[in-house]
């Protein structure tokens, strides 16, 4: 199937903004939903809505099936061992909350070392930043070499025996580079730390085997791979996730309750306190079938060759920086750019006129804008569904915001 097939099985894109067709390149904010995902979630609604895990009458065991076979689907998109490692979450940063939390908590101590990158997104640096703050641990930042990607010599000199966790993005959202999370997973475990990925930016675009990758944890957002908003999932090695404790309490996570003390229900669910994500699990597990129907090879190779395309069009714009590796093997279907004097806003705003959706801002990952010398940029990604058509018309915007900009001023 090509990209502009794929495109036809996602209604929100077949629409005008502000009297031009939408080219919908904000992707990594959140992708769009195909209509088989739509139609699961209203499935779930209309025919089975249930609570899940109590009744036994026919529409709560039909919404059980539904949940549980969602967390299988999960499992084989990334090669989890058993369906037990897999706990749904609201999302990446509620996965990289709960290890900080649970395992953070239970394992960190004064004098020991976290170590992320210089890269990272909000999520992977405040959960663990909060935890240094609590325990008296130390945070350190492996630095970025001048393309913006990691040196493995930067990781083996920042990664020591102190340290306890290492905790690195998969995709950065911002430049776009795939990180050596096997190669870095390696280092951590000869030092006796432990691997956390935030996989937020690598599951909706990578074929993902975390047995093969050989991280301990690996968390996701469904709503940046064609799934709702809402649903997530932590990956964790089981012998790790049995010694965590919860951290939320209530119904569903438990086993037996006393008075004054209780007991937890096995794995996964001493996780998953409360009424599950029911609906937002079905919708995950439909927006995988879509994912795998197409092929996750396919859908890296498409953004590679959008990158290529996009890299090579865009830098013939006078004037425009573009951030990251210039080699699109080394990157992902994301590309953050500066038109000179021009705020990444303004951009954003004559591109929104010409009905093109890019997203303007620090990316959440405020020490990347630091280091990258900009207090802005604006940001194009892509997906599955985008084509070089849309490459071009962003290309033909951003000549139309310079040429706009240079009469005004
Ligand atoms: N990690 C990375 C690498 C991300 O890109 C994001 C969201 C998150 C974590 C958080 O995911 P959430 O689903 O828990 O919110 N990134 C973006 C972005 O780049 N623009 O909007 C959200």
């Amino acid at each position: 199937m090509n990209a502009a097939e794929i495109r036809k099985q996602f209604p929100i894109l077949d629409q005008e903004v502000n009297g031009h067709p939408l080219v919908y390149l904000d992707s990594a904010a959140t992708s769009q939903k195909p209509q088989v995902v739509i139609d699961a979630i209203d499935q779930y609604y209309l025919e089975y809505n249930s609570n899940v895990h109590r009744g036994v009458h026919t529409l709560g065991t039909r919404a059980t099936d539904g949940y549980e076979g969602a967390r299988e689907k999960v499992r084989k998109f990334i090669n989890a061992s058993a369906t037990e490692e897999i706990i749904f979450t609201k999302g990446t940063t509620a996965s990289i909350n709960l290890v900080a939390a649970s395992y953070g908590r239970t394992n960190i101590q004064e004098g020991d070392e976290i170590v992320i990158s210089m890269m990272e997104h909000h999520s992977n640096i405040i959960p663990w930043q909060q935890l240094a703050l609590q325990t008296g641990a130390t945070l350190k930042y492996i630095p970025l070499q001048e393309d913006g990607t990691i040196s493995l010599d930067d990781a083996r000199n920042m990664i020591t025996p102190n340290t306890k966790i290492v905790s690195i993005m998969h995709v950065s959202n911002v430049l776009g580079v795939i990180n050596p999370i096997k190669e870095i997973a390696e280092i951590a475990h000869e030092n006796g730390a432990v691997m956390v990925v935030d996989g937020a930016q690598g599951a909706p675009h990578i074929k993902i085997d975390v047995q093969d990758l050989n991280c301990d944890f690996y968390a996701l957002s469904g709503h940046k791979m064609c799934g709702p908003t809402g649903i997530g999932v932590l990956y964790g090695r089981k012998h790790l996730l049995e010694s965590m404790p919860p951290i939320e309490f209530g119904g569903e996570m438990i086993d037996f309750v006393d008075l004054y003390d209780s007991t937890w229900k096995e794995l996964p669910w001493k996780f998953e306190g409360g009424t599950p994500i029911i609906a937002g699990a079905i919708g995950l597990g439909a927006a995988i079938d879509f994912l795998e129907s197409i092929g996750l090879e396919n859908i890296e190779q498409h953004e590679h060759k959008l990158a290529a395309y996009a890299l090579k069009r865009m830098s013939e714009i006078e004037g425009l920086t573009i951030y990251g590796p210039m080699d699109a093997s080394k990157r992902a279907g994301v590309i953050t750019f500066n038109l000179e004097d021009v705020h990444p806003h303004d951009v954003a705003t004559v591109l929104d006129a010409e009905g093109i959706a890019v997203r303007a801002g620090h990316h959440c990952a405020q020490p990347l804008m630091r280091w990258l010398k900009a207090s802005a940029t604006a940001r194009a990604s892509f997906y599955l569904y985008n084509t070089e058509d849309d490459i071009d018309r962003l290309v033909e915007g951003l000549v139309k915001t310079k040429e706009y900009f240079s009469n005004v001023f």
